[in-house]
């Protein structure tokens, strides 16, 4: 037994995440930890909400509450939807908690102990209109390294460039559009990533098992250019951790808060914390993921996000772990992803365009569109949403071939041997062909998931449902019956079985859908079929089944015209 720890990406806390965020971060991890837990491995399943910064603020702001008021709110929004698209995190945490703001002024302590941070008068972008300085993401301007027009302040979402505010040419300010921007004195902390990017870049040349996109956006901020720049980690914002030196206070550092992007990767350790916090455990419980000197030395850490997220695992964060100097687990895989587009544009949260989680929910049920994305994953390259796509995949995959087999087999079974699995008969030439089939089929299942090729994994397990079908077809138990109902009897026993194994390796893509077939057979046993031959004859003659409601319903032409023009406009 193996023990996987594994984070998605937190998600921002100002809003709720369209199809695309999920897609590229979240789903997948879910994916792979259930994955990991249907092998019987140990799996620790952490995301959180990412509170703290500019967006926060501002979002407060325009709903007319208190910041912390709107962080407790929109946590318990992102929280339930979660829930209904069933990411089974084992906990789903808050980086405005108190444990992350321990942990992150822990390290910041400890950086500073390891002389790893200086202190910068620096000449910051003042908006004499909003009464503020405009940190990172409020200030936009072409970018100085592509010339696209749009960048923000702390990154260019065209050539995922980490700028500084400072660098961007023609700036404004995204509060007000004003351009009445002077430039003002004000002090900061600065991490030193360039005195560690020699031991950042020997880690990541070790990494060779890594995605290509992962490795050449860290290779490509690690060298191009004047190279690794270090980062400013405070800031003057009032809604943050505030800056201390571990337990200290900082000494011309009061009224500043950390930078979100220094203490959001931190909170996958503190929300570990809080995962024992809330199970009433103590510290060992959540050190023995993290620290490698307290029984994380045998744990394998597996990242996943959007690859404008990769730079900030790849340099930042870790920069933040070596610089400690103390035993924490650094990531040993990284899954990044590109993105998904939507209807021939992207998705946009500032824009409102695109389906929304809770949209999503409104429309069909998660497996739905667990299935879709998971198989449509923008893995090698950026994928499009279409509604027509959609319906497709829902009709053909999910109704056609998997819904179709399980409601044809139990209706047939028992309409002609009655509520239980019958006994007659023994398998013959065809059923060991399918037993060797789906046998080399599931190992090649195997390989893509636990390479988090989910693409790859998606068009094996259709291709799983689909040999299920095939046997069914040429078999043929119900033109059998006629003239040797023994044998089909055993065809029968066999294709029950086969249901149940469908339900546990379907599981982690659409874990409603395997619960339903699960139930309908009556049975909770969710062993992994490592043993082909041995998983088909798990159920019984004699045991019984009922035939399940409808698995899935097909999305008619009305429905998709109807939601395509539901969902072509701008959100409210
Ligand atoms: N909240 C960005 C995002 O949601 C950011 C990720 C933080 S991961 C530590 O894409
Ligand atoms: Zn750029």
């Amino acid at each position: 037994m193996a023990r996987i720890l594994i984070t998605s990406a937190i998600p921002y806390i100002n809003g709720i995440k369209h199809l695309g965020n999920l897609v590229g971060s979240q789903l997948p991890a879910d994916l792979f930890a259930r994955y990991n837990r249907a092998l019987g491995h140990e799996v620790m399943f952490i995301c959180a909400t990412d509170e703290h910064g500019t967006p926060a603020e501002l979002a407060a702001a325009k709903a007319g509450k208190p910041v912390e008021a709107y962080c407790a709110e929109m946590h318990e929004v992102q929280k339930e939807l979660a829930a209904g698209f069933r990411l089974s995190f084992d906990h789903f945490g808050r980086s405005s908690s108190q444990r992350n703001h321990r942990l992150t002024q822990h390290f910041a302590g400890k950086l500073a102990e390891n002389g790893l941070i200086r202190e910068v008068s620096e000449k910051q972008v003042y908006s004499i209109d909003d009464g503020r300085f405009l940190p990172d993401r409020y200030i936009e301007g072409t970018c100085p390294n592509c010339g696209y027009d749009s960048a923000r302040g702390d990154q260019c979402d065209n050539c995922t460039k980490q700028l500084d505010p400072t660098d961007l040419i023609n700036p404004h300010s995204t509060i007000s559009g004003s351009t009445n921007l002077e430039v003002r004195e004000t002090k900061h902390l600065y991490l030193m990533q360039r005195s560690l990017r020699d031991k950042l870049e020997a880690w990541i040349d070790s990494k060779t098992d890594w995605p290509i996109l992962t490795t050449s956006i860290a290779k490509k901020w690690l060298n191009d250019g004047d190279g690794l720049q270090d980062r400013g980690i405070t800031r003057d914002l009032h809604w943050g951790i505030p800056v201390k030196k571990g337990d200290a206070p900082w000494p011309g550092m009061e009224g500043k808060v950390f930078y979100v992007w220094f203490d959001a990767p931190i909170e996958y350790i503190a929300c570990t914390a809080e995962w024992a916090d809330a199970n009433g455990l103590g510290d060992d419980a959540w050190q023995r993921w993290w620290r490698t000197d307290k029984g994380a030395a045998d744990v394998t850490y597996y990242q996943f996000m959007g690859k404008d997220n990769v730079p900030f695992h790849t340099l930042s964060f870790p920069a933040t772990i070596l610089g400690s100097g103390e035993p924490w687990k650094l990531v040993d895989y990284l899954k990044s992803f590109n993105y998904l587009n939507y209807d021939g544009g992207q998705f946009s949260t500032s824009r409102g365009r695109g389906v929304f989680m809770d949209q999503a929910l409104q429309v069909l049920p998660a497996d739905y569109w667990r299935w879709w994305l998971l198989s449509h994953a923008p893995e090698s390259s950026d994928a499009e949403f279409t509604w027509e796509n959609f319906q497709t995949s829902v009709n053909k995959d999910l109704a056609d071939v998997l819904g179709n087999l399980v409601s044809r087999v139990t209706k047939f079974a028992k309409s002609k041997f009655g509520d239980t699995i019958p006994a007659g008969g023994s398998f013959g030439a065809q059923e060991t062909a399918l037993i060797a089939d789906l046998g080399a089929r599931l190992r090649d299942y195997e390989g893509f998931m636990a390479a988090m090729e989910v693409r790859k994994a998606a068009a094996e397990l259709r291709a799983i449902w689909v040999i299920g079908n095939e046997y069914l077809q040429s078999a043929a138990p119900w033109s059998v019956v006629k003239t040797d109902p023994e044998q089909a009897q055993a065809m029968i026993r066999l294709a029950l079985n086969l249901i149940r194994v469908y339900a546990v390796v379907s599981a982690p893509f659409i874990p409603d859908a395997s619960a339903a077939m699960m139930a309908a057979l009556n049975c909770d046993d969710w062993s992994w079929p490592h043993d082909t031959s041995a998983a088909l004859r798990t159920l019984p003659a004699g045991h019984g089944f009922a035939v399940p409601e409808n698995l899935f319903r097909k999305i008619t032409d009305e429905e998709r015209a109807d939601w395509q023009s539901r969902f072509a406009g701008i959100r409210a």
